[in-house]
């Protein structure tokens, strides 16, 4: 079993998407062990985003993140964080599968619906970026 961190970003909740991109999870095998909504401050998302830092979309990025609230997930699962992966399709919108979260919901690169952990040291980093020991059930 593996655990990988989701985020429903601000677009996601603005659409109105929570419901629908937490039943695709659990229709998919994947199971919610923790859950949390929450609006990140710029500084929050900017430390989350760090391995973006010197990317040019960084600043639009982390404004994006910090526009509204967002709900993050602690997903477990077998081979979690690629399956989870897979569920999202590919990073911009435009070349996601349809059946994808993104492929059917994102509406560009940056406004693309979830995040979701790219590696096991990802993971290990993100997870507990969002959620105490405690609440890592
Ligand atoms: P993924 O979210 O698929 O792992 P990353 O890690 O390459 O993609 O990028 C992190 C986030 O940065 C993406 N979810 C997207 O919102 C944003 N992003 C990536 N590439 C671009 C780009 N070329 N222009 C604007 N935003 C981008």
């Amino acid at each position: 079993m593996e655990r990988t961190l989701s985020l429903i970003k601000p677009d996601g909740v603005r659409k109105n998407l929570i419901g629908e991109v937490i039943r695709f999870f659990e229709q998919n095998g994947l199971r919610i062990v923790s859950l949390k909504m929450l609006w990140l401050s710029k500084k929050e998302a900017e430390g989350f985003y760090v391995v973006h830092k010197d990317r040019p979309f960084y600043d639009s990025l982390t404004t994006f993140m910090s526009s509204g609230s967002i709900v993050a997930l602690v997903l477990e699962g077998e081979s979690a964080i690629k399956k989870n992966r897979e569920l999202m399709g590919a990073t911009n919108p435009a070349e996601a599968l349809k059946g994808t979260i993104r492929g059917n919901f994102g509406g560009g690169i940056e406004e693309n619906v979830v995040h979701g952990s790219d590696s096991k040291e990802s993971a290990d980093f993100e997870i507990p970026y969002f959620f105490s020991k405690l609440e890592q059930i």
